[in-house]
Formats: C-alpha cells, sequence, structure tokens
C-alpha cells in the first residue's frame, strides 16, 4: 500500500550516525517521503512544487504536455490527460514500489466514477469525489448550498427536455428577476468560461441546441446587484481540523480575476466572520478536505447593511489565494499540501498590513522573462510569480504580489509591474524608486556601465 501519513518514519539514526528523514539505502519504499499525487499540471500545481520542497514531500504531477507549466519545475511528472483512466491509475502506482500516499486535483475535470474506485481500492483520493462533484456540476452545488442554508443567489436549474422548453423556463426567470440574469453551463466551466449575462432567452439558443446534444445542463441565476466581489479560503484536513484564510476582495475584469486585495479593504469584523463561516460551514457539509475557495457577492443587505452571496466553490488552490504565498504565515499551497496530507495545518495570518496580487492576463511580450530586467529594478520589493507558460490573449502567465502599509501605494506598484510583466510601460517607471526601499548610491562608472 501506499506511505500514508500515519507510516511516516520517525527521525532515526541513518548509516552514517546522523539524523535523517531520507531514505536509507534498501528501505522499503514506504518508508519514505509521502508521494502527493496531482492531476493537472498548470500553474496551481507548479506552484505546489516549492511548498513540498521545503516539507520534503514529494510530488508526482499528471500533466498534459511534457511542455506544460508544472513539468518545467516538477521532475516526476508523467504526461496524460486528467480523463485518462489508465494515465491516473499510472499516476497512483507507476509500480508496486512507487505508490503515492494520497490523490489530488489542481482542476475540477477528472473522472469521478474512477476517482470511487480508487478509493474503494485503498488510496485517499483527496478532496472525495462526493465532494468533488459540488465544484464541477453548479446544478448539484446550489442544491447542496440551498439544503446547508447557504445564501446563495436566486437561481433554476433550466430543463434540458427541449431547447423549447429550456428557453420557456429562461424567458420566465428573466420576467421574475426583472430583465437580466446569468445564464451558466452546470459542467465544464471557469474563468468567465460557460457563463452568458442575458436579458433574453435568444442570447444563449446554441448553449440550449448544445444541451439536446446531449451538452451540460445550463442553471440560471438572478444577476446580483454587487458592491463587490469577496473570497473565503479555508483548508480543511480529514481528521476535522478548518483553518480560515482572511477574507479578501477579488477584481475581476471580463469574467476573469485580475487582482486581489488581502484583506478585504474596509470589511467589518462582523462581515469577515460570517463569510469565514459560510466557508466553515461549506467545507464541513461537503465534506470537503483539502483548500477550499468560496467566491462570493458582497451585496446590501435589507437595512443596507452588507451581506454575502456565494457564487462559486472551488476546491484546490485557488487564484484569490495566491497572496498567500508572499502575505500569510502559510501559503494555501502549503496548506493543501498538509490537508490532503491530513498533517497539522499551518497558521492562516497575514504577514503585513496588505498584500495586493495583480495577475499577469496576456502580454504584449514575445516573452515574459524579457522584462524581468526592468520588472525587478523598477520594484525591488515585488515577488514576481512567472508560470511558464504560452502566451495567449487574456490567459494567466503569472501574478506579482506586493505587501505594505499603505495599500493605495501596494496596490499601485502590483498592478504597475503587471502590466510591465503585460509589455505595457507605465511612463516614467523606471525613474520611480519604491518609497519604502533605501536608494542604492551608484558610482559614475557603474551609472554610465
Ligand atoms: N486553473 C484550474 N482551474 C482554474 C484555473 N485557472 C489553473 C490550473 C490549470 C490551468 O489553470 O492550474 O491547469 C489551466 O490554465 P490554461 O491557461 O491552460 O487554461
Amino acid at each position: 500500500m501506499s506511505a500514508t501519513v500515519d507510516s511516516l518514519p520517525a527521525d532515526r539514526p541513518s548509516s552514517s550516525g546522523e539524523l535523517s528523514g531520507a531514505v536509507s539505502p534498501g528501505a522499503a519504499p514506504s518508508s519514505g517521503p509521502p508521494v502527493v499525487a496531482v492531476v493537472g499540471g498548470g500553474q496551481l500545481a507548479r506552484m505546489m512544487a516549492p511548498a513540498a520542497g521545503e516539507l520534503g514531500i514529494r510530488l508526482r504531477v499528471l500533466v498534459e504536455d511534457p511542455a506544460s507549466s508544472a513539468a518545467q519545475v516538477v521532475t516526476d511528472a508523467p504526461v496524460g490527460a486528467a480523463w485518462d483512466e489508465a494515465a491516473i491509475r499510472s499516476l497512483i502506482a507507476p509500480d508496486a514500489d512507487r505508490a503515492a500516499s494520497v490523490l489530488t486535483f489542481e482542476h475540477e475535470h477528472v473522472p469521478n466514477a474512477l476517482l470511487t474506485d480508487l478509493i474503494e481500492h485503498g488510496t485517499p483520493v483527496r478532496p472525495g469525489p462526493h465532494a468533488l462533484v459540488q465544484a464541477q456540476d453548479k446544478i448539484v452545488m446550489r442544491q447542496r448550498l440551498t439544503e446547508l442554508g447557504v445564501p446563495c443567489p436566486r437561481w433554476a436549474p433550466l430543463p434540458s427536455s427541449s431547447p423549447q422548453e429550456g428557453q420557456a423556463a429562461l424567458a420566465a426567470f428573466l420576467q421574475e428577476v426583472g430583465g437580466e440574469a446569468v445564464v451558466k453551463t452546470s459542467r465544464g466551466g471557469y474563468d468567465g468560461k460557460g457563463v452568458r449575462v442575458v436579458s433574453s432567452a435568444d442570447e444563449v439558443a446554441e448553449w440550449f441546441a448544445a444541451v439536446a446534444d446531449g451538452g451540460p445542463q445550463l442553471l440560471v441565476e438572478e444577476k446580483v446587484p454587487f458592491t463587490r466581489e469577496l473570497a473565503a479560503l479555508v483548508a480543511r484536513r480529514p481528521s476535522g481540523e478548518v483553518r480560515a484564510w482572511p477574507v479578501v476582495e477579488s477584481v475581476q475584469r471580463d469574467g476573469v480575476c485580475s487582482e486581489v486585495i488581502a484583506p478585504a479593504p474596509g470589511l467589518s469584523a462582523e462581515l469577515d466572520a460570517t463569510a469565514r463561516e459560510i466557508a466553515t460551514t461549506v467545507a464541513e457539509g461537503l465534506d470537503v478536505t483539502g483548500v477550499l475557495a468560496v467566491e462570493m457577492f458582497e451585496v446590501a443587505g435589507p437595512d443596507g447593511t452588507p451581506t454575502v452571496l456565494v457564487n462559486e466553490l472551488a476546491m484546490r488552490p485557488h487564484n484569490s489565494g495566491h497572496w498567500t504565498i508572499d502575505g500569510a504565515v502559510t501559503s494555501q499551497f502549503e496548506q493543501h499540501l498538509r490537508a490532503v496530507l491530513d498533517l497539522p495545518l499551518g497558521a492562516t495570518e497575514p504577514t503585513a498590513a496588505w498584500t495586493v496580487m495583480a495577475n499577469v492576463l496576456g502580454s504584449k511580450l514575445g516573452e515574459l522573462t524579457d522584462a524581468l530586467p526592468d520588472v525587478l529594478a523598477a520594484f525591488p520589493e515585488a515577488r514576481v510569480n512567472l508560470y511558464g507558460k504560452g502566451i495567449r490573449p487574456g490567459r494567466k502567465l503569472g501574478h506579482v504580489n506586493v505587501s505594505g502599509d499603505d495599500l493605495d501605494e501596494v496596490r499601485r506598484r502590483a498592478v504597475a509591474a503587471a502590466a510591465l510583466l503585460r509589455g505595457e510601460a507605465p511612463a516614467g517607471l523606471r525613474a520611480e524608486p519604491a518609497p519604502w526601499v533605501e536608494p542604492v548610491e551608484t558610482t559614475e562608472e557603474e551609472a554610465k556601465a
């Protein structure tokens, strides 16, 4: 069987007499470090690698392509598709001696029937398929959240019996909510894909046609008049421990997250606690293990006091938590590894008054690293994280974290650094030193060089 956390080796003298957790020559593989198998080779798997390295945990990542983001930094990265049963079985146990301790994911597009079978045959799968289905299917998610009493926008599943019936139900919902609503595909969408704001049922005619062809069912939600978007991030381990990070504000552009401000400015302690409680209720109610991101709308309640409605769930590290890499005691990537291995969770307190994360969405540059000389010179305090991905318009290619005491300044600099990486140079940028960075004296010769 796999090396479970229970069978982790205690420190013991190695043959050289030193204390070591390393596998001694000839030791049974089960006494080696835990191996976390991850399905998906994008940036989220890539960002697990530094945390795994620090904790001495091995990562084995199923990548779509040998050049994918995670394959560039993880040495054990077999190539295969997330829907390919043989590839996932081989990821878990390439041979009898190298069984993974646990299987986890960096996206939700995985076959649930296989996961159930793996669990029945003794492989821990975290989060489990009974939880994951709520992040894969928005209708299942809305039904369950409604049962749990979690506040959600008004919603309805759209019948898939025929395009006419579906369109009629959508027209009735539009009338009920007053003209505009959001139609979503129940499965397969992310980052603004599979989501459309409509004011007439004709605007998604081709989606209804796709449903008739066997495509995923549709649902409709009221278009919430939100004041801003928030995200509550928690981690839960199988033995029940849950930890929540401070609630953040996420700024979206064209349906894609462009910035995250941690903690959410001006959020009352009450609403921060409410949002964390909702995320904890969801994690416990859905039996989520690992990191759970709960995206929320902040809306004015009946008496004008701000309150929240749940928008989406993600059961994996999430874009709204990238700030934790540089702005919290424990990053979401380390916490996810701890949680899926059922290790004690780390502290979630912020390490700075403010951290702002700015995404690099697409770039005019041929190669992002070409901007490093400029961006690192102009923003020595910035934590730049590039994902090694091919450049496409709007694609998440990297992010920048900046922390500090002055929110306006922190935000301005994170956004400006991300702009440089997108190949857009704000005028006069290089002339501006960071206000909190001591200017370095340069000699005349150095200045000329
Ligand atoms: N991802 C997963 N769900 C949502 C997002 N953004 C991350 C994962 C996945 C990658 O984005 O890391 O592998 C896919 O990015 P792209 O740009 O290829 O679509």
